[in-house]
C-alpha cells in the first residue's frame, strides 16, 4: 500500500479512535502480530484498541466503508492462527482487551454480563464473588478472553458436565460488519423468537461479527469435590470407567481426562513444581473429578467406584486427592502437558474427535498410522475423555531432524482426519477452524454446509471484511 494512503487511513483511525487507542509501533504490535503456536507471522496496518462499543461500531462502519479487513482479537491464545493478520499490511487488528468490565451480576437469575475483553479467570472470579459458577475451564484461562472464549465456541475440561461455550451463553451483544449493534443480551432460559443469531455468532470465529459482551449463564457453586489419579492398562478401560462413573454418581462427574505414561513423563521432566501423583505406574491415567453444589460424600462415592473398578480389573490403581494442594497438583499434571510438549521440541497437533466408544480404536489405529508415516516422532496422545476429544498430537524423538518431522504433517494429517472422519468424528472438537483447517473444512465438511456458511458470510458480511480468510477461504 503507497505510504500516503497508510498515513490517511491512520489519521482517519485515530480521528475515529483516539491517539492512545491506535498502535503502530513495530515493538508494541509485535505480540499482536504472530500466533500462540507461532505458526504465522503477520503485517498489520495498525493494532486498535477501543475502549468502548462505540468506538467498535465507529471502526467496523469505517473499514467496512474502506474495505479495510478487521482482525478481532482477544488474548491471542488460538491453536489455529485465527487472531492473525495476513502478511499484507492492510489489516487491522481488533485487539478487545479494553473493553474488559463485568456489566452487571444477577445472581438470583444465575448470569452475568461481561464484555468481550474480560479474561476467563475474570468472569469465573466475578460469579465466585457472588457465589456462582461460570464453568467454563481452560489451561489458558489467566489469559484467554470471553469475547475470544464464544467466538470460537471454546470447550475445556468441564464440557462433560456444563457442555461448551455455546451452552454457557444467554446472548451476545456484537458490532455487524457495517457498524450497527446487535443488542442481544437477553438474560433468558426460554426465547423461541425466530432465528438464533446468538448461536451463529458463537463459534463464527470473528467472519460475522464482532462480539462486545455476553449474557452469560451461572451454576450453583460447588462445595464439595472429588478428585482422583487413576492407573489404566488401556484405553477402554478408560471408557469402561466412565460409564461406571456417570452411572454410580448421579452426574456429579464434571471432569475425565486421559493421558498416557509418556505425557506425565514429559511434565515430570519439563514442567517445574510437579511431581509423581503416587499410585502404580501404569501405560495409561485417567484424572476424574466429580463436584456437587450440595453436600453429598463424594470422596466416598468415588472411592467406592473405584475399588470396585480395580476388583473388576477395569483400573489398575487410584489415588484420591486428599487436600486442596493435592488436586491442584493433580490438575496441574494434566493442564501443563501443552507446555511440557512444547518445552520437549517440535510438536504436531490434532485435535479431533470421535464418538467415545471409538476412542480406543482410534488410539489404536491412529497410533500405527503416526509410527508409519511420521517415524521421526513419538505419540502424545491425550485429553478430554469424556467428550471423545483427543488431542492427537506427536513430539519430534531426540535427535530427529526437525525439519524432516515437520514435513511428515500433511501425510499424517490427511490420515489422522480421514481416519476421524470415516468414525463420524471430527477433525477440529474445541479448536476451531482458523486459518489453519480452511482447506480441511472444505475437504471434510458437507457441501450443504459449505454453501450454506458461504452464503451467510456474503449475506452479513458482504465486503468481507470480517476476519477475511479465516474459516472460509476469502473469494475475490
Ligand atoms: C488442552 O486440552 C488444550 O490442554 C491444548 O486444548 C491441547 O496443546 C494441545 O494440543
Ligand atoms: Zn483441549
Amino acid at each position: 500500500m503507497p505510504a500516503v494512503i497508510a498515513q490517511a487511513r491512520l489519521t482517519a483511525l485515530r480521528e475515529r479512535l483516539g491517539e492512545r487507542a491506535v498502535l503502530t509501533d513495530p515493538q508494541q504490535t509485535a505480540p499482536y502480530l504472530t500466533d500462540h503456536r507461532k505458526l504465522y507471522r503477520g503485517a498489520a496496518l495498525a493494532v486498535v484498541e477501543p475502549s468502548s462499543v462505540e468506538q467498535v461500531q465507529a471502526l467496523l462502519h469505517w473499514c467496512n466503508a474502506q474495505r479495510i479487513g478487521v482482525v478481532p482479537q482477544g488474548g491471542n491464545t488460538s491453536y489455529c492462527g485465527g487472531a492473525t493478520p495476513d502478511d499484507s499490511g492492510t489489516q487491522v487488528v481488533l485487539s478487545m482487551r479494553r473493553l474488559n468490565r463485568i456489566r452487571a451480576v444477577d445472581a438470583a437469575n444465575f448470569s452475568l454480563i461481561a464484555e468481550a475483553g474480560c479474561t476467563l479467570s475474570s468472569v469465573q472470579g466475578a460469579a465466585a464473588a457472588a457465589d456462582r459458577l461460570f464453568p467454563l475451564s481452560l489451561g489458558s484461562e489467566g489469559s484467554c478472553q470471553i469475547g475470544g472464549n464464544l467466538s470460537t465456541n471454546a470447550g475445556g475440561t468441564a464440557v462433560l458436565r456444563y457442555g461448551m461455550t455455546r451452552d454457557l451463553v444467554l446472548g451476545v451483544e456484537a458490532v455487524m460488519a457495517d457498524g450497527e449493534l446487535f443488542c442481544g443480551l437477553v438474560a433468558l432460559r426460554k426465547d423461541n423468537t425466530g432465528y438464533d443469531l446468538r448461536n451463529l455468532l458463537i463459534g463464527s470465529e470473528g467472519t460475522l461479527a464482532v462480539i462486545t459482551a455476553a449474557s452469560l449463564k451461572l451454576f450453583p457453586a460447588i462445595r464439595t469435590r472429588a478428585t482422583a489419579w487413576v492407573s489404566l492398562p488401556d484405553p477402554a478401560s478408560a471408557i469402561a470407567l466412565l460409564g461406571q462413573l456417570r452411572q454410580t454418581s448421579g452426574d456429579a462427574l464434571t471432569g475425565c481426562e486421559l493421558a498416557p505414561q509418556v505425557a506425565l513423563q514429559l511434565v515430570l521432566q519439563h514442567v517445574p513444581g510437579t511431581r509423581d501423583p503416587g499410585g502404580a505406574a501404569a501405560p495409561w491415567y485417567l484424572l476424574v473429578e466429580l463436584s456437587s453444589s450440595g453436600e453429598a460424600d463424594l470422596d466416598a462415592l468415588l472411592e467406592h467406584t473405584l475399588a470396585r473398578a480395580i476388583e473388576e480389573g477395569v483400573a489398575l490403581d487410584a489415588v484420591l486427592a486428599r487436600s486442596l494442594d493435592q488436586r491442584k497438583a493433580f490438575w496441574k499434571l494434566r493442564e501443563t502437558i501443552p507446555e511440557a510438549q512444547r518445552a520437549a521440541g517440535g510438536s504436531l497437533k490434532h485435535d479431533i474427535a470421535v464418538p467415545v466408544a471409538c476412542l480406543p480404536a482410534f488410539i489404536e489405529r491412529g497410533a500405527a498410522i503416526a509410527a508409519r508415516l511420521a517415524p521421526e516422532g513419538y505419540l502424545v496422545a491425550y485429553g478430554h475423555a469424556g467428550d471423545g476429544n483427543l488431542h492427537f498430537n506427536l513430539n519430534q524423538r531426540e535427535g530427529a531432524d526437525e525439519a524432516a518431522f515437520l514435513a511428515r504433517e500433511p501425510a499424517l494429517k490427511r490420515a489422522l482426519h480421514d481416519l476421524a472422519a470415516q468414525m463420524n468424528g471430527s477433525i477440529s472438537a474445541e479448536h476451531g477452524i482458523g486459518q489453519l483447517k480452511v482447506e480441511e473444512l472444505e475437504r471434510y465438511a458437507p457441501a450443504a454446509e459449505l454453501t450454506a456458511m458461504r452464503r451467510i458470510k456474503q449475506a452479513l458480511d458482504p465486503n468481507n471484511i470480517l476476519n477475511p480468510g479465516k474459516v472460509l477461504r476469502s473469494r475475490s
